[in-house]
């Protein structure tokens, strides 16, 4: 249902984060990836012209106190990407104010949802992300993190708990990577199944595979309507890639 806003999103995001991410990179931000139910490939298959052509290692080293660069060639998981492990930090929005959380940007929403970090309102510690979406239903209103390496070749599986008072729509969580195709960045998105209504906190979950020419992943946590949605324990795994 989520998918056909997956286009318009990924343009609207792209634009909006672009610059903020630039930054962001260098200073921590890791991964976040798939999940279990959904499992979304749109185009891209037929783009392997561009395998071995991307550079894996554009971010990788840059955040800081990160001491390793990579040497692996391209197209292979580096072998600092650990399997099995959450990649990303801050993953329960514990650390940070209402308007910045360290690790995490805010997407800009044109239908003026709000995203901030909401204390004393937690699935676990004592924060955690939230959206609200009062006047007009959000297009993909809420959070965004980006994975500073990249596995491809791998899936990702992202977790997380939501919990909704929404008149209209769903929260989701997201598993996005970004490649090239004819000079243009492009984004593929996979979704959680999502969480509607008035719903306490419940898990959600979604895994995405990421091939070669991926230049880079990102997690996020949206609301695709009106009312409120918090999120925490928003988690990233990379794991082999699933048989087909
Ligand atoms: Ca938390």
């Amino acid at each position: 249902m989520a998918g056909k806003w997956a286009l318009p999103c990924v343009a609207a995001l792209l634009l909006a984060i672009s610059l903020p991410f630039q930054y962001l990179v260098r200073r921590e931000v890791v991964v976040g990836i798939p999940a279990g139910e959904a499992h979304s490939h749109a185009h891209g298959e037929e783009e392997h012209a561009h395998a071995g052509t991307e550079p894996e290692q554009d971010h990788a080293g840059d955040e800081d106190g990160h001491r390793h660069r990579h040497t692996e060639e391209e197209g292979h998981l580096a072998s600092e990407v650990p399997l099995g492990t959450n990649l990303i930090p801050n993953y329960g929005f514990e650390v940070g104010t209402r308007e910045y959380v360290p690790g995490w940007l805010r997407i800009f929403s044109p239908q003026g949802a709000v995203s901030y970090r909401e204390e004393g309102e937690a699935y676990e510690g004592f924060s955690c992300a939230a959206v609200y979406a009062g006047d007009a239903p959000a297009q993909a209103a809420g959070w965004i993190t980006m994975v500073s390496e990249l596995p491809l070749d791998h899936d990702v599986v992202v977790e997380g708990y939501v919990r909704t008072e929404l008149v209209q729509g769903g929260a989701y969580l997201a598993a996005v990577y970004e490649y090239v195709e004819d000079g243009q960045k492009r984004a593929e998105f996979a979704f959680s199944p999502g969480v509607a209504g008035s719903s306490g906190w419940t898990p959600q979950a979604v895994r995405l595979y990421i091939p070669p020419q991926a230049t880079g992943v990102y997690v996020q946590a949206v609301v695709f309507g009106q009312g409120r949605a918090w999120f925490d324990n928003l988690t990233l795994v990379v794991e082999e890639k699933a048989s087909p």
